[in-house]
């Protein structure tokens, strides 16, 4: 019986080959959960984070501005991102601080959950469409903040929301995420379609973006390095 078991053990460790991460019913790897929960607070805002890079796009977003809970709805779902956003802010004032402060609370989670950048596609861009409205969000997570936003919104606001916090929402983002940034919007008259085109073409760039690359071992970089 105990050389039974003896020999089972023997011919049974050879069988892992190579690292940790040991194949699922023979197939799927188990990766490790990229996921990060950023909290941060301020005299002006509240605002927490969790996010998951692998999800299934839910969206859990109560941030006080009705219009960017809905953009940031589309933007998880689109992305398949799991995103859990609480944000309190001094709206009496206006939205201007809870926005920005909700795109670097957002910015942050990235960074963390993507850690060293290894093993990611980097590169991601999407053009999307809404009616009338099409725009490109191409990125780069390269650790290089640079953003080229060039979206023009003739109307001020939709509904309550001012159309000037996307740019806004856009540099926080951009900044805290280390990441380069080009928005194009190519046509567009309505500002709900032009923003929400815009947050779908980000959220898709950014999915291709932060997709583990299964023949890429450590940094997409010839520098070694993307921090
Ligand atoms: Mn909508």
């Amino acid at each position: 019986m105990e050389a039974k078991n003896k020999s089972r053990t023997a011919t049974a460790a050879p069988a892992r080959t190579h690292d940790d991460t040991p194949a699922v019913n023979g197939a799927t790897l188990s990766l490790p959960v990229r996921s990060a929960d950023v909290n941060r607070k301020t005299r002006e805002t509240s605002v927490a984070v969790g996010l998951r890079l692998d999800g299934t796009g839910r969206g859990e977003i109560s941030t006080g501005v009705p219009f960017l809970d809905h953009m940031l709805e589309s933007f998880a779902r689109h992305g398949f991102f799991d995103l859990r956003v609480a944000a309190t802010g001094d709206l009496h004032i206006d939205d201007h601080h809870t926005v920005e402060d909700v795109g670097i609370v957002l910015g942050r989670a990235f960074r963390q959950a993507l850690g060293d950048r290894s093993g990611i596609r980097r590169f991601g861009s999407a053009t999307v469409p809404l009616d009338e409205a099409l725009c490109t969000a191409v990125v780069d997570i390269s650790g290089r903040a640079y953003l080229a936003y060039n979206i023009e919104i003739k109307e001020e606001r939709v509904g309550n929301f001012q159309t000037i916090l996307l740019h806004d929402f856009m540099k926080a983002l951009t900044d805290e995420t280390g990441m380069n940034l080009h928005l194009n919007l190519h046509a567009g008259r309505n500002p709900h379609h032009i923003v929400e085109a815009t947050f779908k073409a980000l959220a898709r760039a950014m999915d291709q973006a932060t997709a583990i690359e299964p023949r890429l071992s450590g940094v997409l970089s010839t520098k070694g390095t993307l921090s």
